[in-house]
């Protein structure tokens, strides 16, 4: 089962350093989890993020659950045993993926009906079904089924969506029948602090192995979502697990952090990766302008990733121009190692005492960019 035991604390604020303990493995935390929506994060093998120091990914219940099925994934063993990928995994419940990919989604307190994005075919997902695909497929950590609004939505709407959330956190925890996984509530609450203080409030009463902050980084100002996690982290007990849902950009990561945020995922490094979207100590390079076409550096001088440490500017804005598949593979490497990085340059400031220093450093060197 899960441990999670708190090492350093930042005196003054929220930061905090942890370990993680899974069957499988231990992660420092705060941690940033890769996404591997099929089992696999795109281009990249499971020796390969060990190597960058990730025990933990992410894999989506929705995506396994349509293909290739989460009874295939069983029997093939499970998540671990399909993908071969030796470190921890934590599924998402499919809750935020219906509501942002299915074709056609129609919600109840039942459950929600949507069309599969893959073939059309009509298709279920509730709380108990949630569950059973993803005790199926295995994970070491597994979600709650949610109910996510886009922002901006009415008042009405987010209240609604967060009542069904309570409601079906409850009927998660009813439905789960293995010992041997983690269960994380998810709080939900719009831009509305009562919505989120309550939300937390009455998932915290159910009791979670760990509670996450979803329904964030869906359209709204930063400055908003900051205020969110600023009012709804206090309520979440501090002994247990705190995950932010599908952050972020790295000034998200020592934002939450700061907020006392110890889990954070996204596709950011991946999905960038691929078009050319390169991050930096410095801020982001576009690597197709035509201002890399016969630069000998490195992506980023500081970093010494195995991108980095090989390839120039130059190739890998050919690779990207020719659209070779080596270059979306090298552009993700580095991304993954920079965040890797990242997080732990953060868990070393906290540790140090430092943390409010690195934070003041990074915000003056990297430069963040406009959506
Ligand atoms: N709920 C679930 N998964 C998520 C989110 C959520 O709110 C988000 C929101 N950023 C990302 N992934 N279940
Ligand atoms: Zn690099």
């Amino acid at each position: 089962m899960l441990t999670f035991r708190i090492t350093h604390e930042e005196s003054g604020g929220r930061a905090r350093v942890g370990v993680l303990t899974t069957a499988r493995s231990e992660i420092a935390t705060p941690a940033f989890m890769p996404v591997g929506s099929l089992g696999n994060v795109r281009s990249v093998d499971g020796e390969e993020l060990l190597k960058m120091g990730y025990g933990l990914i992410l894999n989506n219940a929705y995506h396994l659950y349509l293909r290739p099925g989460h009874k295939v994934v069983e029997e093939l063993g499970g998540v671990h045993g399909f993908t071969a990928w030796p470190g921890a995994i934590l599924t998402d419940s499919g809750g935020f993926q219906v509501f942002s990919l299915a074709k056609f989604c129609k919600i109840s307190d039942e459950g929600v009906m949507f069309q599969s994005h893959i073939d059309g075919s009509s298709r279920f997902i509730s709380p108990e079904t949630s569950i059973e695909i993803q005790e199926a497929l295995g994970a070491d950590i597994i979600m709650a089924f949610d109910h996510v609004v886009a922002l901006p939505s009415s008042l009405d709407q987010v209240r609604e969506a967060s009542k069904r959330t309570s409601l079906w956190a409850r009927r998660c925890v009813s439905a789960k029948r293995r010992t041997d996984q983690s269960l994380f509530g998810i709080v939900q609450g719009g831009l509305d602090a009562g919505l989120r203080v309550e939300s937390a409030r009455d998932l915290v009463s159910v009791g979670f192995d760990g509670y996450a902050v979803g329904g964030l980084s869906v359209g709204e100002d930063k400055a908003d979502m900051y205020g969110m996690l600023d009012v709804t982290v206090p309520e979440l007990p501090s002994a247990k697990p705190r995950y932010l849902m599908g952050v972020g950009m790295p000034e998200d990561l020592v934002e939450g952090v700061a907020r006392g945020i110890d889990m954070f995922d996204c596709v950011v490094p991946s999905r960038h990766g691929r078009t050319g979207w390169l991050f930096t100590s410095f801020g982001r390079v576009v690597i197709k302008q035509a201002r890399y076409a016969r630069d000998e550096q490195p992506i980023d001088p500081a970093c010494r990733c195995p991108v980095c440490t090989r390839y120039t500017r130059a190739y890998l804005h050919h690779l990207f121009g020719v659209k070779e598949m080596l270059g979306a593979r090298l552009n993700t490497i580095h991304n993954l190692w920079f965040f890797a990085k990242l997080m732990e340059e953060i868990r070393s400031a906290v540790r140090g005492g430092t943390f409010q220093e690195f934070r003041r450093e990074f915000h003056r060197t990297y430069v963040v960019d406009r959506p």
